[in-house]
């Protein structure tokens, strides 16, 4: 099987493209290639985030790759957290302080006006060629946490598509088939099965 390697530190990231991957690829992830780096990501957006990440495996260790990079766009924050946010909470990678502050900024905020989305970039390095695929989500933030399944924001998270449920409330099948990082991840399959 084809091995493409994926450029995140995130094990949630990684269990969920392995499921919509599926057998079509064997995804390396960085602990595969002996990386246990924190790769800097200081671009103003998630596009430039995600090349970030997959350069640096590829000048690091030689490899071609493909990284992810996601954030949370919600309007009434005039899109905050952003590419802001896995530090959102002040603490690098606390998702429950991230959710506080979040929740915590929305909390005069009526129902009606807690819109936002889920967008991911997928950038895939191939030799000296960079592809980029982008999905997203609509939805809207909840004033609390439902559910336990899913990671980072997914609690409050409640998709347009869906039944009412939180992603963290749906299996992760449900999720990956209407998700900001199942849309950007079957563009990447496509592209790498064309
Ligand atoms: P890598 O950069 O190593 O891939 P990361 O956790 O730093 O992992 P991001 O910068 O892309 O990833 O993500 C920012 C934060 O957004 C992340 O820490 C999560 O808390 C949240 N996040 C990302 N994808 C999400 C998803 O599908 N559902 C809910 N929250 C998500």
């Amino acid at each position: 099987m084809k091995k493409l390697v994926f450029a995140t530190n995130n094990a949630h990231k990684l269990e969920e493209i392995r499921q919509i991957i599926g057998d079509k690829f064997e995804i390396l992830s960085l602990t595969d290639i002996g990386c246990n780096d924190d790769i800097p990501e200081t671009a103003p957006n998630i596009e430039g985030n995600a090349l970030m990440k997959a350069r640096y495996v590829k000048e690091h260790y030689g490899l071609d790759c493909f990284s992810d990079d996601t954030g949370l766009e919600i309007d009434a924050l005039d899109g905050r957290p952003g590419v802001h946010s896995a530090r959102y909470g002040g603490v690098a990678h606390d998702s429950e302080r991230n959710i506080d502050r979040v929740l915590s900024e929305l909390a005069d905020v009526p129902a009606a006006e807690r819109t936002a989305r889920f967008r991911t970039a997928i950038v895939l390095l191939q030799g000296d060629d960079v592809h980029t695929f982008e999905g997203k989500v609509e939805g809207h933030i909840l004033t609390e946490r439902h559910g336990t399944g899913g990671f980072g924001y997914d609690s409050i998270f409640c998709p347009v598509e869906g039944d009412g449920r939180t992603f963290a409330q749906m299996s992760g099948e449900e999720k990956n088939a209407i998700s900001h990082r199942g849309r950007a991840t079957a563009q990447l399959v496509a592209y790498l099965l064309a």
